[in-house]
């Protein structure tokens, strides 16, 4: 396996998606992608923010688990105003001046009702991506992004149960799988594994000590298909949301979001505007709220803090999804923008997106390619979730890219919404 592809493989086993993997779960075929390479600290080196994407990502020595532990970089260039600023220099004034700053009103009759729960994302010019991470985030570079509006939180089960009980929508978890993630042309398994015919979705299985972990399956000795699990049923069927209804909705897949997202006269974001949102006007900064994990020895995030998958210590006050907001907001009034549960972004996945995305409003690349499975569609996801630990996963740093097969949801993978002010304009 070239070594690019290794740190994806080491966060992987973070995103929601593991699907497609589980129905064709082979040990012999997964067992390099579960070890991977270490690869020499010292390409950490390097600053230049238009490096190469393809340079290997550091590893230090293994976690527990016998996996690299990816190292995210002390220092960024972007810690430089300088730089900053001469990032921001290469966005052309007549872009700037194009640009939808202020929200609109004149909202029209319609807009109380679409924009309740959200927050007004003034539009500007920001810095995405970093230099001190995989290089799926590579290379840092400006944005110019029209205003929009943003949900405060995740959606919540209460939401999502308003969408269905209004239009009786069924998410794909609670049907039989149909691998509607496979890309035409790519060999289709000739059945789906009986373990996995059945509706369900993905889990975390407890595991009481690392010697559970076969060496072999790795990471799939703890994820598992729980049949009968969707988002009344976090953890399987005899589990229920009756005192979750203000926890984030989990077991969505992404074309389960983008229905219910339609439904409200809304839209999932681009990930340029879930970053640009989750940074709160800090430029370079790796959480929403600045450098400083835990300010004041305080919390800001719902994720795992002890040994990973083993024991979570729980020390931020919660084992799984916590009530969204639960956690301060940042600058923008949005809550867990780190942490608690991954969101879907609208963007298929590339790792090299940055190196040809355009400076205004990018939508995404036009089609998927995850050069890890590249046969699976795979869709943009967010944040960490509360099964991120700096010993394996820091998907929670706000720059941290992460993808799931879009037909396949987790227990710790949702999303939120946004509405830009063309959509007000038109019809639900
Ligand atoms: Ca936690
Ligand atoms: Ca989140």
């Amino acid at each position: 396996m070239n070594n690019f592809y290794t740190p994806i493989a080491v966060l992987v086993f973070c995103v929601a998606a593991l699907g497609a993997a589980l129905w064709s779960f082979q040990p012999d075929d997964t067992s390099e992608d579960l070890n991977g390479n270490i690869t020499d600290s010292g390409a950490a080196e390097t600053t230049d923010p238009g490096a190469d994407t393809s340079r290997q990502t550091p590893m230090t020595a293994c976690n527990a688990l016998g996996t690299p532990i990816p190292v995210i970089r002390e220092s960024s260039i972007l810690e430089n105003p300088k730089i900053v600023a001469a990032l921001k220099d290469e966005i052309t004034d007549q872009t700037v001046s194009s640009l939808i700053h202020d929200a609109p009103e004149d909202l029209g009759n319609s807009a109380g009702d679409r924009l309740k729960g959200m927050v007004w994302i003034p539009g500007g010019i920001g810095i995405i991506g970093s230099d001190a991470g995989p290089p799926d985030e590579t290379p840092p570079h400006p944005v110019a992004l029209d205003g929009f509006w943003m949900d405060i939180t995740e959606v919540t089960n209460a939401q999502f149960k308003e969408f269905v009980d209004a239009t009786g929508y069924v998410t794909l978890p609670e049907k039989p799988p149909e691998l509607r993630s496979l890309k035409p042309g790519f060999p289709r398994p000739e059945q789906i594994l009986e373990e996995f015919n059945k509706p369900g979705s993905i889990c975390s299985r407890p595991i009481d000590s690392l010697d559970e972990i076969d060496p072999e399956k790795g990471a799939y000795s703890w994820w598992q298909y729980i049949p009968g699990a969707n988002w009344k049923h976090p953890e399987g069927p005899r589990s229920t949301i009756d005192d979750r209804m203000d926890h984030p909705v989990v077991h969505v897949t992404w074309l389960d979001a983008v229905e219910y997202a339609k439904w409200r006269g809304a839209a999932l974001p681009t990930e340029a505007q879930w970053e640009y949102a989750a940074r709160g006007g800090l430029d370079g900064k790796s959480y929403p709220w600045g450098n400083d994990r835990t300010p004041n020895g305080e919390w800001r995030q719902n994720i795992w803090q002890g040994l990973f998958p083993v024991d979570d210590k729980g020390v931020d006050g919660f084992k799984s999804t916590a009530p969204v907001a639960t956690f301060p907001a940042n600058a923008y009034g949005l809550h867990d923008m780190s942490g608690n549960v991954w969101e879907w972004c609208s963007d298929y996945y590339q790792p090299d997106y940055y190196t040809v995305s355009p400076p205004k409003n990018p939508p995404g690349p036009k089609e998927s390619f995850d050069p890890q499975e590249p046969g699976i569609i795979k869709r943009v996801q967010r944040g960490g979730s509360f099964m991120c630990s700096d010993e394996y996963c820091v998907g929670y740093r706000v720059s941290a890219r992460m993808k799931g097969e879009e037909d396949t949801g987790a227990f710790h993978t949702g999303f939120r919404c946004i509405v830009t002010p063309f959509m007000l304009r038109t019809a639900r």
